[in-house]
């Protein structure tokens, strides 16, 4: 594995933020880019501290909450312009283990382009520290996802992931909107749809200890809408291919 960019969206993480930067700099292969939305808290001053002192680590300031998924486009979009071969999208909060990377990185050296650490694998819960209404949330929302998407995967909506090169460059990333876990949703149905390797790694997910979730009403809605959004501009889209080129039969891409 030649270049690896780990992305760490921040929004009012003062309290984790050193103690993810520290821990991901043990991973030799890793630089990373920490976005902050502008936070109240002074993040984004830490985030800049430590880029001054590790050549690691870059900071981009944005002007205000823009949105986790605005956020990893923009952090894509730097790291492709940058020459980087892999993408680690990383929760700044401590709920993922900085540790759990190199199996991550395994993957996508085996070939995969998208590899998802997954809560759920083979029907096991590994999460420490929600209650049952968080944990019936996440299981109910992600079934809900996958089933009406068509897709055999455990956890559509976590937010673990790593990325080749080759699959940011297959997505047509100018065509994504959403935020919060709609964002993770539509990344990973794209992927597949483009007929790339998605595959699953085990992870254990703990709640965060300090500062808040920034989950809201707003991001469970979109994340409702957003399957049905997908199969509903997928038929619009084969509708239209279908009345360029009548004699091709609409279906899924599988040649690359
Ligand atoms: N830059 C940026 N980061 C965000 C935004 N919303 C959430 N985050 C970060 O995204 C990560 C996951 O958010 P979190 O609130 O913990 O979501 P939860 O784990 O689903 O409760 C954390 O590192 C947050 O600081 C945002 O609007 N902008
Ligand atoms: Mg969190």
């Amino acid at each position: 594995m030649s270049r690896v960019l780990v992305i760490l969206p921040t929004y009012m993480e003062k309290d984790t933020l050193p103690v993810v930067l520290t821990k991901v700099l043990t991973q030799e292969l890793a630089d990373i880019l920490v976005i902050d939305d502008n936070s109240p808290d002074g993040t984004a001053q830490i985030a800049v501290d430590w880029a001054s002192r590790n050549r690691r680590v870059h900071v981009m300031n944005r002007p205000g909450k823009l949105g986790l998924g605005t956020a990893y486009l923009a952090g894509f979009l730097w790291g492709i312009d940058r020459g980087y071969d892999c993408f680690v999208e990383m929760d700044s909060d401590m709920s993922h283990n900085p540790l759990d990377l190199p199996r991550f990185l395994d993957e996508i050296e085996k070939g995969a382009d998208l590899v998802i650490g997954s809560r759920y694998m083979r029907g096991t819960i590994s999460v420490v520290g929600w209650d049952f209404k968080r944990l019936i949330l996440s299981k109910s929302g992600n079934l809900y996802a996958s089933r009406i998407l068509g897709m055999e995967l455990s956890d559509i909506t976590s937010g673990y992931r790593a990325f080749s090169r080759n699959a940011l460059e297959n997505i047509e990333l100018g065509g994504i909107h959403s935020e919060g876990y709609a964002f993770q949703i539509e990344m990973a149905y794209m992927a597949w749809r483009s007929g790339l390797r998605v595959v699953e790694v085990p992870i254990i997910f703990t709640e965060r200890a300090s500062g808040s979730s920034k989950m809201s009403r707003h991001i469970i809605r979109e994340a409702v809408w957003l399957p049905w959004r997908l199969k509903l501009r997928e038929i619009k889209n084969s509708f239209l291919k279908f009345a360029k080129d009548p004699g091709k039969k609409p279906g899924r891409r599988t040649d690359g």
